[in-house]
């Protein structure tokens, strides 16, 4: 019988939760961040699913590998997962991140640079336990996309690029509000559905897996609430630091939102980060901040003798 551990540290960010493996991980092997993902993304997914899919996880958690950087000038490097695949970046799971690196006692408050698979991004710890994520480059691809989405009708909405591949509309099928997840999520779904059948993909073919609805906030301090639909069928209980910056660029890209200016973005939750930026080789460098605290750390045992190790089948 063996019996592995797998030790993990858990927090949320504005809601959304993220599970940080800080042992137990298996070897990726040297090389850069992406490199490491393609390795992940190739021989991982019985760790993935072990670390966050049901019994131990559900659909909605985030969980990153913490890895050494490529570079010493990088604090740490991280793989962002959920049970569906890995993700490019991860804003929530950034500020999850340094604050468990924080209470680890593995980081000290003010800057760092974190390595991810699509670049390295900047993170502040502040004093008050806030964590701004100056994130990687982000812009708008394609604006006013028009798709016909089954039994919904004529959908447009932009494409962009926030770390991960976003589609944002302006507008919803129903209030932005937590009783109405249902609506929305099979609303974006069929989008998601539709822009795939239409070959509606990133430059690299990748899919456009988050989906993102604009709405009117609750809170008149705040500009836009959202809701996001991750991949797989969970919506992100916080903002959504990467949909926070496609948004900010489109925002940006039609002039409507100018350097330093900031963005107050409401989630589903009202839970808020605030974005600014600054303007970048393409498109813009987004910051954003937000607070994560720590729920829960301890060990996840993986018993070779549970039909359930690698978590239930998807
Ligand atoms: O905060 O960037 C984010 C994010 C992506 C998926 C879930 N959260």
């Amino acid at each position: 019988m063996t019996v592995a551990r797998v030790r993990v540290v858990d927090s949320h960010t504005a809601g959304e939760p993220t599970r940080i493996v800080v042992a137990g991980a298996p070897d990726l092997g040297p090389g850069s961040l992406a490199l490491r993902r393609l390795r992940f993304d190739r021989d991982g997914e019985p760790f993935r699913r072990a670390v966050v899919a049901e019994p131990r996880g559900s659909d909605v958690l985030v969980g990153g590998l913490l890895l050494p950087a490529e570079h010493s000038r990088c604090a740490a490097g991280v793989v962002f997962f959920n049970p569906v695949g890995t993700l490019g970046m991860c804003g929530h799971g950034t500020i999850g991140l340094v604050t468990t690196l924080a209470h680890l006692g593995r980081m000290r408050p003010g800057p760092a640079t974190i390595d991810t698979p699509v670049g390295e991004v900047a993170t502040d710890l502040r004093a008050n336990g806030d964590v701004a994520v100056r994130n990687v480059d982000s812009w708008r691809e394609r604006a006013g996309v028009r798709i016909d989405v089954p039994g919904v009708g004529p959908v447009v909405g932009d494409l962009a690029w926030g770390g991960n591949w976003f589609f944002l509309i302006d507008g919803a099928p129903a209030p932005l509000v937590p009783s109405e997840v249902g609506r929305l999520t099979e609303y974006c779904l069929a989008v998601r559905r539709t822009l795939a059948r239409a070959k509606i993909t990133a430059p690299d073919g990748a899919e456009v897996d988050h989906i993102e609805l604009s709405g009117p906030p609750a809170d008149r301090h705040n500009q836009a609430r959202n809701f996001v639909l991750c991949p797989g069928g969970a919506y992100d209980r916080s903002p959504c630091g990467t949909g926070t910056s496609a948004k900010m660029a489109c925002l940006a890209a039609d002039g409507r939102l100018r350097p330093g200016v900031a963005w107050r973005q409401e989630g589903i939750l009202g839970t808020v980060f605030e974005g600014t930026f600054e303007p970048a080789a393409r498109g813009i460098r987004p910051t954003i901040v937000g607070r994560a605290y720590i729920t829960g750390e301890g060990e996840l045992l993986l018993d070779d003798r549970d039909p359930f190790r690698n978590g239930l089948p998807e």
